[in-house]
């Protein structure tokens, strides 16, 4: 037996309003199509995703479209792709059909996911296909069993789902990190909560955080392995291996091998320009380290980049302002995507004593403060304002969010 084991595809990902919109969204139907044409040339029993197919719970109905034309090679060719849901999946409104309950219905994708009793034990369901819900399917005598995300409380949970399988020759697709070895800060659990999975378990596909990783019981068996995700998907994710694991099933034991897929280039860098008198000369510098660091990327791909520029100068900060930094950007590099933190802070020299002027952060702040202030309704609040004011700024140019979530931040807060 053979099969695919993926996670976290994020389909919808985009930076929003950049000009790289459309082909960023690209990216990540790009990654689904290399596993999706891996397990055709293969010839694969099953493909799984372990959560997070779609970056967000609502997604915009041409990703629905676009996914199901993505998935639809699976699906002629009578290749099963099991999914649970992620916490970007996961669905809120109880009272609507989800995205990704349509696509089982549909028969694009088997969603799995266990019900609870009123005692909160889980019971694993038999797969209908009829109606696309289930949280137990069986292929060639191996029982594939499926929780989705179940957030911070997931180790405690461990015993409950251990008791709700009786069968043998089992494997399990959760979506949760190991706190040793998961790069994200929420929905993990401790390592001795994971062990006694093993037991039940003869392979478990993990699925959340964005890096591979595998896990063994302390007497040194893997039985545990995650992914990560097959594209980067935030910066902080440019030194990870990228891909997923290619199966093979021998007399119950499971082989498995990471496959590489080749994940847009992505650069995160710290650019040191202290001691610069000038703009011009700080602009000159900046684009020479710039430059130095994507030589030494192979890929030609537009890039995506994430700078901080750090140091002290004698100019005033805002000189480099991102419009600027971009243009010079755009003439060497021809990024798809831009990030930049400006930690510049000016420095002025009075009778031969340095003095530290403020950063642009806090030059920045001041001016809200001051803005903020001038108007009576919102006198005494300035600090909490400056706050929300400066992380919807950071939000639009992340490009991560929609208008409507944007707005929400408004009508909670002010
Ligand atoms: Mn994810």
């Amino acid at each position: 037996m053979k099969f695919i084991h993926s996670a976290d595809i994020h389909l919808g990902k985009t930076y929003r309003n950049s000009t790289g919109e459309a082909e960023r969204y690209e990216d990540f139907f790009h990654s689904l199509s290399g596993i999706v044409e891996d397990a055709l040339n293969e010839e694969i029993d099953f493909v799984l995703i372990c959560g997070d197919l779609f970056h967000t719970g609502q997604i915009l109905p041409k990703t629905f479209a676009k996914t199901i034309e993505t998935l639809q090679p699976l699906k002629e060719a009578g290749i099963p792709c099991i999914a649970i849901e992620g916490n970007h999946d996961w669905i809120h409104r109880r009272n609507n059909i989800s995205w990704m309950e349509a696509l089982s219905e549909m028969g694009y994708i088997r969603l799995l996911r266990p019900d609870r009793t009123e005692d909160g034990d889980y019971r694993f369901e038999p797969f209908d296909e009829e109606t696309g819900m289930g949280g137990h399917i069986v292929i060639e005598g191996l029982n594939i069993y499926g929780l989705g995300y179940i957030g911070a409380q997931a180790g405690s949970h461990v015993e409950r789902i251990c008791n709700a399988v009786t069968t043998e020759n089992n494997l399990l697709l959760f979506h949760v990190g190991i706190w040793k070895y998961s790069p994200v800060e929420i929905g993990n659990m401790k390592i001795e909560e994971a062990h006694p999975l093993a037991e039940k378990f003869s392979y478990v596909a993990l699925g959340h955080g964005h890096k591979p990783y595998v896990i063994e019981t302390p007497e040194g068996t893997p039985y545990a392995y995650n992914p990560g995700a097959p594209e980067r998907v935030n910066f902080g994710e440019e030194k990870y291996d990228k891909g997923y694991y290619f199966v093979t099933v021998e007399d119950g034991k499971f082989s498995p091998e990471f496959r590489s897929t080749d994940p847009r280039p992505m650069l995160v860098e710290a650019i040191n320009i202290d001691g610069t008198k000038d703009a011009d000369n700080a602009l000159a510098r900046f684009c020479e380290q710039v430059q130095e660091k994507l030589a030494d990327i192979s890929d030609k791909r537009a890039p995506l980049l994430e700078l901080k520029l750090a140091g002290r100068v004698g100019f005033h900060p805002f000189e480099l302002g991102r419009e600027r930094l971009r243009l010079a950007l755009d003439e060497f590099a021809s990024p798809l995507h831009v990030e930049i933190k400006n930690h510049l802070s000016l420095v002025t020299r009075t009778g031969g004593e340095e003095v530290v002027k403020k950063s642009l952060a806090e030059i920045e702040n001041d001016v809200l403060h001051e803005l903020i202030g001038t108007h009576s309704k919102y006198k005494g609040r300035e600090e909490e304002l400056a706050v929300l004011s400066l992380a919807v700024r950071d939000l639009v140019l992340k490009g991560d969010i929609e208008d409507d979530e944007l707005l929400g931040l408004f009508s909670k807060d002010v």
